[in-house]
């Protein structure tokens, strides 16, 4: 190994505060253990990344730049950095992976300062690259990458799933050496010290509206429950942490998997949460319900994406979800003390301005009618942006409105992608002004009526007092300008929105 052959794994700045375990570098990191020398750079603790990002480059000894990306937040960094490691560095090789690397490549790779795009998991195909780069080797044969040639942009085969429990230990004590766990272990809702775990990669589902499936083609596969228990009592027992995210896109797929970590992590009283499908969950038993209530599991995050079984169905849900179901698996829910999280995708294209409009109002009743079976499911609401799930139903009717991905990689920073990737105002054709107004408007009233109890901020007065000024606006579907509650809630009433600011 040479010394001029060094790594550095970077995250950009995901979040304002409340930091989590940067489960992606931290993978890639167990990778490159004994292989290639490597250093973490997370911009979420750095007072001044570049100034970190080049005090390594200006050593000559580092020849790779990893960078993941996530859209929005992370590119402020991953975009402009990346530019000037080209222009400042150029015997610098640009990696790029991660969910916006991989879905939008062709404006990565036309950017002409990243080389190569890996696309999906990284465990084997970065090190392989690695090697063939250190060898002059060529890379074609490397599954799972992305590149130009000959100024086409070439895609390798996509990899198998590995079994999860073959991968390399994850290095927290290296990660913890540069910068110390406490920062990562926040205060939630859960506990005081809470950890970020992944532990699976896909889904095994194939929704149109979601970046994971032109990645993963319906394909899960997750770590046992002893694996997971053995990460999780590391940091319960050396950092001290007591609760857990699960950060996977569907961590309850396999409900023996799930009451099988139940068991594991029972005595070690800490609170849990997770995301999962409604119609996965409704069929698991009422035993298994009752055990991960009792293992610590408080809360769960569900796509319900809408109460309207046609726009399920134009989303290509899958599986068996219905608008019925929705509402009866809130209630189930209500019995086993579980906290459903729901998510709906509102705006979605439809030909006319009316039917977006008569869709959207029918969802906003029928969330209402979620509220009112059971009062404590948490509502989050999302504006859809179009991810490019090319060949289905959803996509087809995007791409017939006249939308269009930026062109230039830049373009990804001005504000109005950044309000699209950030899922608020994502501008497509078919959403007037006035619609975006009406899904914020609602938005914002109906978190007004119904404070959120994961919010540990909230006194209880502050609650009441919310309510009863934002009942009537929430009753009469009176949803056009709420400043008064947009000053309240940017004061001191401060909703936690847990899909910008972490869960
Ligand atoms: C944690 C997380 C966050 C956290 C960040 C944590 C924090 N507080 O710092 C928070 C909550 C802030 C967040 C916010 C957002 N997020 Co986010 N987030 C995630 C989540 C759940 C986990 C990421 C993770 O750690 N994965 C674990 C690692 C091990 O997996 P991985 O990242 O896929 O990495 C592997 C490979 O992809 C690859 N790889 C990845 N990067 C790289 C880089 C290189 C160089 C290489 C070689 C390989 C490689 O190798 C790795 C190992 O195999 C993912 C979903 C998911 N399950 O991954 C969504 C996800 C990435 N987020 C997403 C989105 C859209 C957002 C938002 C932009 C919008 C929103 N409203 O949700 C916001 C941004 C807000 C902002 N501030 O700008 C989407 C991206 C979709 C897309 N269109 O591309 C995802 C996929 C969720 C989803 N299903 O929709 N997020
Ligand atoms: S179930 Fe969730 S993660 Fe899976 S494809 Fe659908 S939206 Fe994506």
């Amino acid at each position: 190994m040479s010394s001029n052959n060094k790594v550095i794994l970077f995250n950009p700045r995901s979040a304002n505060s409340k930091y989590r375990i940067p489960n992606t570098i931290l993978q890639l990191g167990a990778a490159l253990e004994g292989r290639y020398e490597y250093v973490f750079v997370d911009g979420n603790r750095e007072e001044n990344p570049w100034h970190t990002l080049q005090k390594y480059l200006e050593s000559g000894e580092f020849r790779y730049f990893a960078c993941t990306t996530m859209p929005a937040q992370q590119l402020k960094e991953a975009i402009p950095f990346t530019k000037r490691i080209r222009e400042n560095y150029p015997q610098v090789v640009n990696i790029w992976g991660g969910y916006f690397a991989t879905n939008q490549h062709p404006v990565v790779l036309n950017s002409g300062y990243v080389d190569y795009v890996v696309a999906g998991p990284g465990d084997v195909a970065f090190p392989a690259l690695l090697d063939a780069l250190e060898n002059n080797q060529p890379v074609d044969d490397i599954e799972n990458l992305i590149f130009k040639k000959d100024d086409k942009i070439v895609k390798t085969a996509k990899e198998a799933l590995l079994d999860q429990d073959t991968l390399p230990t994850l290095p927290y004590q290296k990660l913890h050496d540069t910068y110390p766990m406490e920062g990562y272990l926040g205060k939630t809702y859960l506990g005081e010290r809470t950890i970020a775990y992944h532990s699976s990669v896909g889904c095994p589902f194939t929704c149109s509206f979601c970046a994971v499936v032109p990645i993963y083609n319906a394909r899960w596969r997750g770590k046992s429950a002893e694996s997971i228990y053995r990460d999780i009592k590391h940091l319960k027992d050396v950092h001290g942490a007591d609760a857990i995210e699960f950060h996977d896109n569907n961590f309850f797929v396999s409900e023996k998997r799930t009451t099988a970590f139940a068991e594991l992590v029972k005595d070690d009283k800490m609170h849990w949460w997770g995301e999962a499908r409604i119609d996965t969950m409704h069929k698991y038993k009422d035993e298994s319900m009752a055990l991960i209530r009792e293992a610590g599991c408080k809360m769960i995050f569900f796509g319900a994406e809408t109460g309207n079984d046609a726009v399920l169905k134009q989303m290509n849900k899958g599986g068996t979800q219905t608008g019925e179901q929705i509402k009866a698996f809130a209630e189930r829910l209500a019995k086993f003390d579980i906290i459903p999280e729901y998510s709906f995708v509102l705006g979605t294209p439809a030909d006319t301005t009316e039917e977006v409009l008569a869709q959207l109002d029918y969802d906003i009743n029928f969330i209402k009618e979620v509220k009112a079976i059971n009062p404590a499911t948490e509502i989050i609401i999302y504006v859809y942006s179009p991810v490019p799930t090319e060949g289905s139903e959803l996509y087809e009717a995007v791409q017939k409105s006249g939308f269009t991905f930026p062109e230039k990689l830049e373009d990804w920073i001005n504000p109005r992608w950044e309000n699209f990737d950030a899922r608020k105002n994502p501008m497509t054709p078919w959403l007037t002004p006035e619609i975006v107004d009406r899904i914020l408007g609602f938005e914002t009233v109906l978190n007004a009526y119904y404070p959120t109890v994961s919010d540990i901020k909230l006194t209880g007065f502050q609650r009441k007092t919310i309510r009863a000024l934002s009942a009537l606006r929430y009753k009469k579907n009176w949803l056009k300008m709420p400043y008064e509650l947009r000053f309240l809630q940017s004061r001191w009433l401060r909703y936690r929105q847990p899909e910008i600011e972490g869960f």
